[in-house]
């Protein structure tokens, strides 16, 4: 049976939720994060070399990369519903925003949370500002401005349409949920960006995504701690 190897509180929660819109019957194998480091257990090494979740195995294949895992399942599981036909626009906006998510807003939102921590860790108070400085430097010459950018692409994107790729639900939003789900805890998205937050509203308030989370176990996205 295919198995979802899932980490609390990640990414792959969003495989869940796919699974869920599809229909298809999984097993899902938990792991749970070091509650110091909030680093996946070693036992995801044993699963695939990089010790990352999401991480699927299905029919002998071992498919980690949330990108390409939602690109296997589409092409294995899905019967046209969240997938835009070939040589439409909305296809070739699916495949943009598949590969924007992780491509160029996630590694925003690691760079955030990297920061966060430096901000919060504790160290000698004579460390303290020569870390605090190299902080608003990362976040004023560089971060902040991307980030911001990036939301207002978003948020004009979502001006456009209902969802992503157009008038109806695809896997390229499910790739985008997390992103977005991140950004709700490390950026000032709430009470900012009216569509990117009544896109947020909209897809928590699907039964997949419900009975995903009730699945999947806890599910917080790890802010600045
Ligand atoms: N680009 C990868 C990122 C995978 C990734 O970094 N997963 C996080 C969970 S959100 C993880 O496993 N973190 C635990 C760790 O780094 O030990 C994907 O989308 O699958």
């Amino acid at each position: 049976m295919l198995t979802v190897h899932h980490l609390e509180n990640s990414r792959s929660q969003r495989i869940l939720w796919l699974l869920e819109e599809l229909d298809v019957d999984y097993a899902i194998e938990r792991y749970q994060r070091d509650p110091a480091t909030s680093l996946a257990p070693p036992e995801l090494l044993a699963i695939h070399p990089l010790g990352k979740s999401p991480v699927i195995t299905d029919n002998g294949a071992t498919i980690a990369e949330s990108g390409a895992i939602i690109e296997y399942l589409m092409s294995n599981y899905d019967d046209g519903r969240l997938l835009p036909a070939e040589g439409t626009p909305e296809r070739l906006a699916y495949t943009y925003w598949l590969h924007y998510a992780e491509g160029t807003f996630m590694p925003l939102m690691i760079l955030s949370l990297v920061m966060n921590r430096i901000e919060t860790a504790p160290m000698p108070f004579f460390i303290k500002p020569v870390a605090r400085g190299i902080v608003a430097k990362v976040r004023g010459g560089y971060l902040d401005q991307n980030i911001q950018r990036n939301l207002t692409f978003m948020e004009i994107a979502l001006g456009q349409s209902d969802w992503f790729c157009g008038d109806r639900l695809t896997a390229a939003d499910i790739q985008m949920s997390f992103a977005l789900e991140a950004a709700a805890v490390r950026t000032d998205l709430p009470g900012k960006y009216p569509n990117l937050q009544a896109f947020l509203a909209k897809m928590q308030a699907r039964p997949a995504y419900k009975t995903a989370l009730k699945k999947g176990g806890p599910y917080e996205i790890i802010g600045s701690n």
